[in-house]
């Protein structure tokens, strides 16, 4: 099966030239001008359009059970309103109940994953710490290609895990040639700060980013850049949503540590007065850890995105129907926190990014799919427009506008947090693998179509092999232990 998207100008991360794009069996298989066609082949037409990589959303969560409920996001709703929207493939999340098989929790959730309609991949949890842990996590990185595991600093009481299971778990990883990510919130000052609220009365969504102010954050990225730093251990942090946390990681990139920053479109566009509104409904619709934040965090998100020094984006989708946003009507720590954002992404960016000057069209492509793809290492098969790379492609319209709306869009949600807002640049044409699966609004999306895919471990530089061995000189002068980076 042949597909020629012929006439438009591809963008990679690294440049932009006219080229028309042959695909076969799913993978790409020519870049150039002038293509022929083979005969039957299907022709999508990218006159005065951009061909890019389709987007890969490093961070959703469908049919999550969370806070005593479900998300209402599937994986198959879910990967179709994507491809909707450009994004052709996500890295979702296993997490294990505390004391729960990592193996267990991976082959449940990776049965929900069987209906995607778009490629997927697993960042998996450590949320608590054992022997077995240690042990799922080898077999697991050999077996099943996962080369990412999460942490959450928060929820306490439910998968918060200590600074003890973060050393242990940090370090596991590194002996694995694995990326920890981290959700950063310090959770004993948000536990501390919702009961004050509570006892103040304060009950309604307004609480939320008061139980969870930026230094809250801060402290908990600076923390875990340490104890990563302290292990010679590379480190991403999820959802960075302030100044404080950028500058955190900015740092220690400064200082020559290996640490990456994913910022939610959400938190890019969207700032804490949703939380004042009177309409409890909306106001509740908006809450998500974190917690949108005042407008100027949004510059520095926007500064670090621009500067390099954040390097993916994501959107954490985590869809919330208002039936169960409303289990939090007399207490705000009760209600399902998450929003949604897959489908509108990477127009959200193209909008705000690259249609206000901020970006060009490669470095949009850069932290909405290449980056991704590289920090988990599973570029040049995705995240590039070259012959050999899964035909993953998102042809892209620069010119057309749309209004967001929960009224329009495919998310399985009642709400959309980027409603009304009019964005320009659209995904026109999306093809998964080869397979044309949005077209001029036309969601062709097959239940079971997507593929998971494996994400291998990284090779030694990420291993910091620190040698044990006390140098002395003549002066006595102990010298710090040797630091040896295998080559
Ligand atoms: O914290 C997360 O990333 C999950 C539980 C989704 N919810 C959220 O508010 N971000
Ligand atoms: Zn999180
Ligand atoms: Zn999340």
């Amino acid at each position: 099966m042949s597909i020629l998207v012929r006439g438009g100008t591809v963008v990679n991360a690294d440049r932009s030239f006219r080229a028309d794009v042959l695909c076969e069996d799913g993978r790409i298989v020519a870049v150039g001008e002038n293509l022929e066609a083979p005969a039957g082949a299907e022709i999508v037409d990218a006159g005065g359009m951009y061909v890019m990589p389709g987007g890969i959303d490093p961070h959703t969560h469908m049919e999550l059970p969370f806070m005593g409920t479900v998300a209402t996001e599937d994986f198959f709703t879910g990967t179709s309103a994507g491809v909707a929207g450009g994004t052709t493939m996500i890295i979702d999340f296993v997490i294990p109940n505390p004391q729960q098989s990592l193996l267990e929790a991976y082959r449940t959730t990776m049965g929900w994953a069987e209906k995607a309609a778009a490629d997927y991949s697993f960042h998996v949890a450590v949320t608590w710490w054992s022997d077995k842990v240690a042990e799922e996590m080898g077999v697991l990185t050999r077996d099943h290609g996962v080369n990412s595991f999460k942490h959450f600093m928060a929820y306490k009481g439910a998968i918060m895990v200590d600074d003890g299971v973060l050393l242990n778990s940090f370090g596991r990883a590194l002996d694995l040639g694995a990326l920890c990510t981290v959700h950063a919130e310090n959770g004993e000052a948000v536990f501390h700060l919702q009961k004050k609220m509570l006892e103040m009365g304060i009950t309604g969504p307004e609480g939320h980013p008061l139980s969870r102010p930026p230094q809250v954050e801060g402290e908990a990225a600076e923390r875990a850049i340490s104890i990563a730093g302290v292990l010679g251990a590379p480190v991403y942090i999820v959802h960075v949503s302030t100044e404080q946390a950028t500058e955190a990681i900015a740092r220690a990139r400064a200082s020559g540590q290996r640490v990456y920053g994913e910022v939610l479109a959400q938190h890019l566009v969207i700032d804490e007065s949703v939380y004042r509104n009177p309409d409890w409904a909306s106001a509740a619709a908006h809450v998500m850890s974190p917690p949108f934040r005042a407008k100027h965090h949004q510059d520095a998100l926007w500064a670090g995105l621009v500067s390099g020094q954040l390097q993916t984006t994501a959107t954490d989708h985590c869809c919330f129907c208002a039936p169960q946003k409303a289990a939090g009507k007399d207490n705000f720590t009760r209600i399902p926190n998450g929003t949604a954002g897959i489908e509108d992404r990477m127009s959200v960016l193209w909008h705000n990014g690259v249609g206000s000057g901020r970006l060009t069209p490669s470095e949009f492509v850069r932290i909405t799919s290449a980056n991704c793809a590289q920090i988990f290492n599973i570029y040049p098969r995705k995240g590039v427009i070259q012959p050999g790379a899964d035909a993953d492609i998102v042809v892209w319209d620069a010119e057309a506008t749309r209004t967001i709306s929960a009224k329009t869009h495919h998310q399985n949600v009642d709400f959309n947090v980027f409603e009304g807002m009019e964005v320009k640049g659209l995904a026109r044409h999306t093809l998964s693998r080869g397979k044309l699966v949005w077209t001029d609004g036309d969601l062709r999306t097959v239940r079971g179509a997507g593929r998971y895919v494996d994400r291998p471990c990284y090779p030694a530089p990420f291993k910091a092999i620190e040698r044990r061995n006390e140098l002395t000189r003549p002066t006595g002068v102990v010298r710090e232990p040797a630091v040896e980076v295998t080559p």
